[in-house]
């Protein structure tokens, strides 16, 4: 392989701590200082998967959890051949949740422990960096109503707050911690510097297994 990879970068967090503005934005920084980056997003609702995945959070299905929780694991490992050859490509990709918001969010149900739920998606490509984006569940609350999806409501949000904690003691992940209470511009200056730095680390590099 002659070219330099591209790297692997997640945005995690609550729902309402605004990842999916900011991933934007980074794809845009990245692109107009010259990088190749492109976004992707999990779950990935265009797969047949997907669909099934959607129609479960909407609420016009019903699925058994554990079932739900493999479907969401699958639809990351479908995507797996795609991001690979992303980054062999050099394209730097920017990604919009991943299994950390897979094993939060089924964890938060009665009955699933945090390792029962990571087995699945142990062995995807792992995360160059995962930048956690904190804030506190009364704050997103804040931010407006909830939607009407499966999961949002604030004393669900709470324990997969929780969770998220729990999973960030694991130092074999590159994650750090963002403060998004601040503005957009302000958050999105420290994630273009911390994105930036393991881009230029992440290229000489192979890409890693998640929890392996
Ligand atoms: N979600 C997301 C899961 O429960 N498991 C997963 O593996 C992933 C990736 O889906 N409330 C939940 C978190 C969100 C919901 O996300 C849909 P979005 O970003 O609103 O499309």
């Amino acid at each position: 392989m002659s070219c330099r990879r591209g790297a692997l970068i997640v945005l995690e967090g609550v729902d309402r701590a605004g990842k999916t503005t900011q991933c934007h934005k980074l794809v845009q920084a990245l692109q107009q200082s010259g990088r190749a980056a492109e976004m992707m997003r999990f779950p990935d609702r265009t797969t047949k998967i997907g669909k099934l995945i959607s129609s479960y959070l909407e609420k016009k299905s019903n699925l058994e959890d554990h079932t739900v929780h493999l479907l969401f694991s699958a639809n990351r490992w479908e995507m797996v051949p795609l991001i690979k050859q992303k980054l062999e490509q050099g394209i730097n990709l920017v990604v919009d949740r991943y299994a950390f918001s897979g094993v939060a969010f089924t964890s938060a149900k009665p009955g699933f422990s945090l390792e029962w739920c990571m087995n699945p998606d142990v062995g995807l490509p792992k995360p160059d960096l995962v930048m956690f984006l904190q804030l506190n569940p009364n704050m997103a609350a804040n931010r407006g109503e909830y939607g009407i999806e499966r999961y949002e409501t604030s004393a669900f949000q709470r324990t997969v707050h929780q969770r998220f904690e729990q999973l960030m003691q694991d130092s074999s992940v590159n994650w750090k911690v963002i403060d998004a209470a601040r503005t957009i511009e302000e958050v999105h200056k420290d994630i273009k510097l911390l994105s930036e730095d393991i881009i230029s680390l992440a290229e000489n590099q192979p890409v890693g297994e998640l929890w392996r």
